[in-house]
């Protein structure tokens, strides 16, 4: 059987890595950055600049699904944002409705729903409540993927991504991890997954301790192999207290930063 084309845009960065590593026991990867490449296989490489059309257009040609990682993973300037987020999701996406590529994966962050209060458990139902312009930006992604799949048919599963790495790092991680092998499983229901229109799930692994009602992964068969629990001692034995509003949000820092702690009242509006 041909094996699939899978880009992957951003290809150079943690997630990416981890994506391509574990991706390439099914898939032909087609991986993109602007930055050079650190090779983990067999994979090709080119650059682009996803804010440029052209450049979208060029790295979309000829495969069957995208991961668009691409853009900055973290808060950034508003310019930057805007560029590389925005404009650069805006290209992927209508790049591949010209070049007929119907399925991407999006890997959108939990920092689209970064307000929402640790005490709260939040499923794909929700509201957007991002906590930071880079939140905006893929809140913006996910609205972008449900007009295409409305408008033009094209298929979309959105991860709400917590935290891709080997070991949960810190408290608020316990709730948010996701190992690699965990990511790259969900990845890959977004590529195979018959039927998929347009759906959102939570990009964590089965920890005790979610936030997240990830009901619709597992109706789309996510089984998740690891757990964060694993770590909580280590992890709670080393952690200091934080910030109190990082402390009390979802979004932990990325909510504390820049915030007015105690906004002005709306002009006409009682306390
Ligand atoms: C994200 O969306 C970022 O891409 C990643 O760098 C981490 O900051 C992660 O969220 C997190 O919340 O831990």
């Amino acid at each position: 059987m041909n094996r699939k084309t899978i880009l992957i845009t951003g290809a150079s960065g943690d997630v990416g890595t981890h994506l391509r590593r574990e991706l390439a026991r099914s898939y032909d990867i087609r991986a993109s950055d602007l930055r050079p490449l650190k090779k983990v296989g067999r994979e090709t490489f080119m650059r682009a600049d996803l804010s440029k059309m052209s450049d979208a257009l060029r790295i979309t040609k000829g495969v069957d699904a995208i991961v668009h990682l691409g853009g900055y993973s973290v808060e950034g300037p508003w310019e930057g944002i805007l560029s590389a987020n925005i404009v650069g999701c805006y290209n992927v996406f209508e790049a591949a409705r010209l070049n007929g590529v119907k399925r991407i994966v999006f890997p959108t962050s939990n920092h689209a729903v970064g307000f929402y209060e640790r005490s709260t458990t939040i499923d794909h139902r929700v509201y957007p409540k991002p906590d930071s312009r880079y939140g905006v930006s893929k809140v913006f992604g996910e609205a972008l993927g449900s007009l295409y799949a409305d408008k033009y048919g094209m298929e979309f599963l959105m991860i709400r991504v917590g935290n891709v790495n080997p070991e949960p790092i810190d408290k608020r991680r316990l709730s948010i991890w996701v190992s690699p092998r965990d990511i790259a499983q969900l990845v890959t229901i977004g590529i195979e997954h018959p039927g998929i229109r347009f759906e959102i799930v939570y990009g964590i692994s089965g920890n005790t301790r979610a936030w997240y009602d990830n009901a619709n992964a597992l109706r789309l068969g996510y089984k998740p192999k690891d757990n964060s629990e694993a770590w909580a001692r280590e992890v709670l034995a080393r952690e200091k207290k934080g910030d109190p509003v990082a402390e009390k949000y979802q979004g932990g820092v990325f909510c504390a930063v820049e915030q007015v702690p105690n906004p002005a009242p709306l002009p006409g509006r009682r306390r």
